[in-house]
């Protein structure tokens, strides 16, 4: 019997589509209102210099957990200042700020409601258990085309995934008060909200601040995720430095994230009972905190705000000053920052996440013709489907029209001689990778778009498979980048091999360790070194233990790209 499969996806990618249209106006509302909190809370932590900081999160520290953290505290922020991660820092403490405090908005009246109503505790339960359990990065795809790209999706994402222990700790603190202590309130017939606020919740708080702090630990634990979207902080530096294998910095990026991790998690574990609390009330130690708060919030926020006024309706206003870039490995994102210094766009930001949020964010923003500026390159299906320009780029930030690479580790030639010559003679046009990527985003399945683009061009495939040894089985494992460019490509070479005789396994990977892989023999080939200059720091420190079989394509391009109804031509024209 032949069951259909169940257009599971399919459905779930209607509805995303008409959520996505429908609700527009909450979406942005909401990304509009999150924006802006957390550019109060980054204003506020970033006020005076580092050490001021320091300062009161050492003192805060010494407060409610003794000394000897409070000197942890103290050496661990100066040591994240000196490795130069105090922005990325900032940037994380606020996104982990603001994701608990919705948590906790949120998650503390559900979780009583839970306690008082079986029927909402039977409905949510399943509800969290799903939210715990469904990977995080699931809820970051549709967080994109809701939110768009950069912190935003990653807080909704964050607060999704975190919001489970606040809301199950509150509902079992409020269940855990003993009986009689109810049954003397009611006795001393108090009202339900007296109940609650007098009698459950103050005994509850124990437990509940247990949750609170699980969920800012969850928070914390989201920001390497939600970088993949182009949320910015420690994460992102521990991202750059996967896509670019560099140890080092991974590992002081990541030692950053547990200091932090500490020192909030002692924070928020000994908030209710500081250690100090005899020495100073905790009423007064929080309102003088608070005071300092809202002063700091109110002081920068309108300084801010007179800068902001001046310049009213510019492209940088209306993007937010953001371009849109890709993953932070790729060599048009070294490019895109040379450009930025080059033209001198020092307000200009350049938001890392990966191709595919790019993607979504410019069908996004296309589809209400509103301004965006991307990194985009050619060949692409983006041209195709869109009416997209590049900008001018008088100064050559981005390069000339450069080709893509074939290459190989040493001793292929030896080992598979049949598809070592494949590989070497695989060359085609841009036209024809353009046809195979506009047949993927048209949702065809990769490897059935290579099989299509190669049954059309016997006559190219046969040039490329002329003289090769057929092979009898052997294993070639290709690596690529998850860009457009590269599924289309590598889809079509190991086909290709496979027709040949060979048995093909593609491992997708960052940029770093594509060209890693191939230079330590772990993995055979690629076709997908983006030369001379797009890629030329990846080859420059593995040129010696690969073989580069040359182009096999002539004639890509690499630059910022808009929509052509935006009113600009030149990289110069965002000063
Ligand atoms: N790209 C596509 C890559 C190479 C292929 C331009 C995004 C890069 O910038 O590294």
């Amino acid at each position: 019997m032949n069951i259909p499969k169940i257009p599971l996806g399919d459905w779930v990618d209607a509805l995303v589509s008409w959520v996505t249209v429908a609700l527009s106006g909450f979406f942005s509302l909401v990304t509009t209102a999150i924006e802006s909190l957390l550019d109060i809370i980054v204003n506020v932590l970033s006020a005076g210099p580092p050490i001021i900081l320091i300062i009161v999160l050492t003192l805060l520290v010494i407060y409610t957990s003794r000394l000897p953290l409070g000197i942890f505290t103290l050496i661990s922020l100066l040591l994240i200042d000196n490795l130069g991660y105090w922005d990325s820092s900032i940037q994380t403490i606020a996104i982990v700020l603001l994701s608990g405090l919705l948590t906790i908005i949120v998650g503390i009246p559900v979780g009583i409601w839970c306690a008082q109503r079986k029927t909402v505790l039977r409905i949510v339960t399943p509800i969290l258990d799903f939210m715990q359990t469904m990977p995080a990065f699931v809820y970051l795809i549709p967080s994109i085309l809701f939110f768009g790209i950069g912190v935003v999706p990653g807080i909704i994402a964050g607060f999704i995934f975190a919001i489970a222990p606040t809301i199950r700790m509150t509902n079992l603190g409020i269940k855990e008060v003993p009986n009689d202590l109810i049954e003397a309130a009611d006795a001393f017939g108090s009202s339900n909200s007296q109940k609650l606020f007098k009698v459950q919740l103050p005994i509850a708080t124990p437990t509940i601040m247990a949750g609170v702090n699980q969920s800012i630990m969850l928070a914390l634990s989201m920001v390497v995720t939600a970088s993949l979207v182009g949320a910015p902080g420690l994460g992102a530096d521990v991202y750059r430095a996967v896509s670019q294998i560099d140890v080092g910095r991974g590992f002081e990026a990541g030692l950053s994230i547990v200091f932090i991790a500490v020192i909030l998690d002692r924070i928020s574990q000994n908030l209710r009972n500081p250690a100090y609390e005899n020495l100073l009330k905790k009423k007064f130690a929080f309102s003088i905190l608070a005071v300092l708060v809202i002063v700091t919030a109110i002081v920068t926020g309108v300084t801010k705000e007179t800068a902001k006024n001046k310049d009213g309706n510019s492209i940088g206003a209306q993007t937010n000053y953001h371009i849109i870039g890709i993953e932070p490995g790729a060599g048009i994102m070294a490019q895109a920052n040379k450009a930025i210094k080059e033209y001198q766009l020092d307000d200009w930001q350049l938001a890392e996440g990966s191709s595919a949020a790019m993607a979504a964010e410019l069908k996004k923003a296309y589809d209400h013709k509103k301004p965006i500026i991307i990194t985009g390159w050619a060949p692409h299906w983006m041209f195709s489907t869109y009416d997209l320009k590049f900008l001018k780029d008088p100064n050559k930030s981005f390069g000339e029209v450069e080709g893509i690479h074939t290459i190989v580790r040493k001793g292929l030639k030896q080992d598979a001689p049949g598809a070592y010559t494949i590989l070497d003679q695989f060359t085609w046009k841009p036209a024809d990778m353009e046809k195979v990527m506009v047949d993927i985003k048209d949702r065809m399945d990769p490897v059935e778009a290579a099989d299509a683009w190669i049954k059309a061009n016997g006559d190219k495939v046969a040039q490329w498979t002329k003289g090769a040894t057929a092979g009898n089985g052997e294993k070639i494992n290709l690596v690529y980048v998850a860009w457009d460019t590269e599924i289309a490509s590598t889809n079509v070479i190991a086909k290709v091999l496979e027709q040949h005789g060979y048995d093909v396994k593609l491992s997708q990977v960052e940029v770093g360790p594509m060209f890693a892989g191939v230079a330590n023999g772990s993995v055979d080939g690629m076709v997908a070194a983006w030369l001379p200059s797009t890629h030329n720091k990846y080859y420059k420190q593995y040129k010696k233990d690969l073989v580069d079989l040359g182009t096999n394509l002539h004639g890509t391009k690499n630059g910022l790209v808009v929509p052509k109804y935006m009113d600009i031509d030149s990289i110069e024209d965002l000063k």
